[in-house]
């Protein structure tokens, strides 16, 4: 997969894309980046980006032209068909389920706002998408970037070794958070390893993570799950987690 970043600051994706599973991929060339600067565009002898907005008020905003000639040079650089991504505060929130459908094109343009924004008529022009990753404020576009470059990476096909259990994920598998992990030492200051981990016994094991994933959604990120559509046997597996859950509340009520 290509992905362009038409950003001020386009090294900086680059260097959030040098290290672990995104590295790899692109040493694979399963990922090729390319940053596209509108500063690089932008004519006269001051090389303005950005201008003051009109009807007043704080901030700069990017200027039309250098930024259209930046997206249009990423567009020209690879014939496939491509979708400009604007990373935004406007935008809906970038989700596993987005990540997958981006993650699966050829390429992908990804243009990053620095200051206020961008002039409205390049957004309506250019950008077929708006996305945020999420409700606080960032100082622009490129971490936001960078996320969906390493989001979409590990999903490409040979990207990822066995060791780094794509399938196993939460969100990938059924949109479940992550069991508990342990490794060496068994026995520890902080505590011991659950007993069932050690059995050997790969169905309890299997059973343990899941009601453990189940138990830990329910807690944590209610808002994941739907009861009503779990199976017969991931409802019994909650309720024993839900039963132990509550013993143990009791427990710490009778201590106290
Ligand atoms: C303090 C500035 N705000 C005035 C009300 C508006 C504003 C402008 C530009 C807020 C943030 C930004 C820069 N942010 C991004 O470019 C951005 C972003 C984000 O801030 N949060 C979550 N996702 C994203 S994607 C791009």
């Amino acid at each position: 997969m290509r992905v362009d970043i038409v950003s001020l600051f386009p090294e900086f994706i680059d260097q959030c894309s040098a290290f672990g599973v995104v590295g790899r991929a692109r040493e694979r060339g399963l990922l090729s980046l390319h940053g596209w600067n509108p500063r690089d565009y932008a004519t006269g002898n001051y090389r303005r980006v950005d201008d003051r907005p009109f009807g007043g008020g704080p901030g700069m905003v990017m200027l039309i032209d250098p930024l259209r000639a930046a997206i249009e040079a990423a567009r020209a650089a690879d014939p496939a068909e491509t979708k400009v991504v604007y990373l935004s505060p406007q935008g809906p929130r970038l989700t596993q389920a987005k990540v997958r459908e981006l993650a699966a094109r050829p390429r992908l343009v990804l243009l990053c706002g620095r200051y206020e924004g961008i002039d409205e008529r390049l957004i309506e022009a250019e950008v077929d998408e708006e996305l945020s990753i999420g409700d606080y404020v960032l100082s622009g576009g490129e971490l936001a970037a960078a996320v969906v470059v390493d989001a979409v990476a590990r999903l490409q096909e040979g990207a990822l070794n066995d060791a780094d259990s794509a399938t196993q994920d939460s969100f990938e598998a059924d949109g479940l958070l992550d069991c508990p992990h342990y490794t060496r030492p068994v026995e520890h200051a902080l505590g011991q390893v659950p007993e069932v981990l050690l059995s050997g016994n790969h169905a309890e094991i299997a059973r343990w993570r899941r009601m453990e994933s189940l138990g830990r959604t329910w807690l944590r990120r209610p808002d994941l799950m739907d009861e009503k559509s779990l199976n017969k046997a991931d409802r019994a597996l909650l309720d024993t987690f839900r039963s132990r859950y509550l013993r143990g509340l009791d427990e710490s009520d009778g201590d106290a």
